[in-house]
């Protein structure tokens, strides 16, 4: 006799013995995520719910930690999926098949692109967005920018690294950074997004909170709104996004830049941040942006300590659980600092290693200051799970 350990955090290995045995390939595929490992945190319930998915644990051979309100449900992804279909589920537990059904259906067909203004962008290989700060004052590169022909350059040579979008931003969101006005920003911003487009340098993203210059980046051929503020800041931004039918990142902060790392008090980061961006990509499309546009971001250093954004990091399953595409932009920001004791100058090393635990957990946007690098990561990262 032999036993051999198979890997179990991706359907791959038990996938691979299957069809080392003969499995056809789509029952082993089926199989193999039928008995991933899940776990679910289910809160809210009321006490008779409690009762009866303790109940239901015990006849269905999953475990099941219960407290107050709260319950959390672990194990094989087939023995958990009954519990999402009103068919099976017992009655007192009909309140939990359309949220668990959401989950399961976004856990099986993950979103494989991305509609962004004229086009559709393909979510299969990690999609790295360069950074183009047009900004005096942005944490790790600002001021290196001068004129729109240096912006429109560095862009260029961003692309050439193995970008796929650029991100062009005229305000710094750092930690208590100034408001710039809102002419100040479109004079920034759109004379570099009009050269960008003019070369066909693209698609373009604008870095902004203000629908003002949303509408005049779109105006000058911008493709994409990326706004760090989830659409809080600005009540006519989903607006201009939704007519303009552009792509969105909906970001995750707390409060607005001067205020957020006051705000940085979780319980339990990674599903107080899936819940809170849950909650933003709902408000978007009752404000008329369609699903398939938005692009969700945990908004690494916004609003979270070192030791959080590190959390949210691994945890970060329970975002792209949503069933959005998300995107993550932790380019050598401080909480890389605080783990690798690098200076904000020396940190593409691990920026591109966050991009490739990142992608390993489901993340498939990458916003970088250096494209070189992460693009090595990923390429790395991507073939190992993602064969070509
Ligand atoms: N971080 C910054 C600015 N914009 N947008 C998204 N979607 N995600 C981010 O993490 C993010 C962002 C701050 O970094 P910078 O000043 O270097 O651009």
């Amino acid at each position: 006799m032999k036993a051999t350990a198979l890997a179990a955090h991706t359907p791959e290995a038990v996938r691979a013995a299957l069809a080392a045995r003969g499995w056809e390939a789509q029952p082993a595929w089926f199989a193999a995520t039928g008995i991933q490992p899940l776990v679910v945190l289910i809160e809210d319930i009321s006490e008779p719910e409690r009762e009866a998915l303790v109940h239901w644990g015990t006849k269905s051979g999953a475990d099941v930690l219960t407290g107050e309100s709260w319950a959390l449900v672990a194990g094989a992804a087939s023995r958990i999926a009954p519990l999402a279909r009103y068919d099976r589920v017992p009655a007192e537990l009909s309140r939990l098949a359309p949220e668990l059904g959401k989950l399961l259906a976004a856990r099986a067909e993950p979103p494989r692109s991305w509609m962004i203004r004229g086009g559709e962008l393909s979510l299969d290989k990690p999609v790295i967005i360069g950074i183009v700060n047009v900004t005096p004052d942005s944490f790790s590169d600002g001021g290196h920018l001068p004129s729109a022909d240096a912006a429109i350059s560095h862009a260029e040579k961003l692309m050439a690294d193995g970008s796929r979008l650029v991100d062009v931003g005229g305000e710094s969101t750092r930690p208590g950074a100034a408001a710039v006005p809102v002419t100040e920003e479109i004079a920034r911003v759109v004379p570099v997004i009009a050269g960008l487009v003019r070369r066909g340098i693209g698609p373009v993203s604008v870095d902004t909170r203000k629908a003002d210059v949303a509408r005049a980046a779109l105006d000058a051929g911008a493709a994409i709104v990326n706004d760090v503020s989830g659409l809080r800041s600005d009540a006519a931004l989903a607006g201009v996004v939704g007519d303009a039918q552009a792509g969105v990142i909906l970001m995750h902060m707390r409060g607005t830049p001067a205020d957020m790392d006051d705000l940085a008090t979780y319980d339990h980061v990674a599903p107080e941040v899936a819940a809170e961006l849950a909650a933003l990509a709902d408000k978007a499309q009752r404000a008329g942006i369609a699903r398939e546009r938005i692009v969700v971001d945990p908004g690494f250093g916004f609003a979270k300590t070192a030791t959080q954004n590190l959390r949210l990091l691994d945890e970060l399953a329970s975002v792209v659980a949503l069933g959005y595409p998300v995107a993550v932009g932790p380019s050598r920001k401080r909480f890389l600092g605080a783990a690798t004791g690098r200076p904000v100058e020396d940190r593409d090393r691990a920026t591109a290693v966050a991009c490739a635990l990142a992608w390993e957990r489901g993340a498939r946007l990458f916003r970088v200051h250096d494209a070189r690098l992460t693009h090595e990561a990923l390429a790395l990262a991507s073939a190992t799970t993602n064969p070509p």
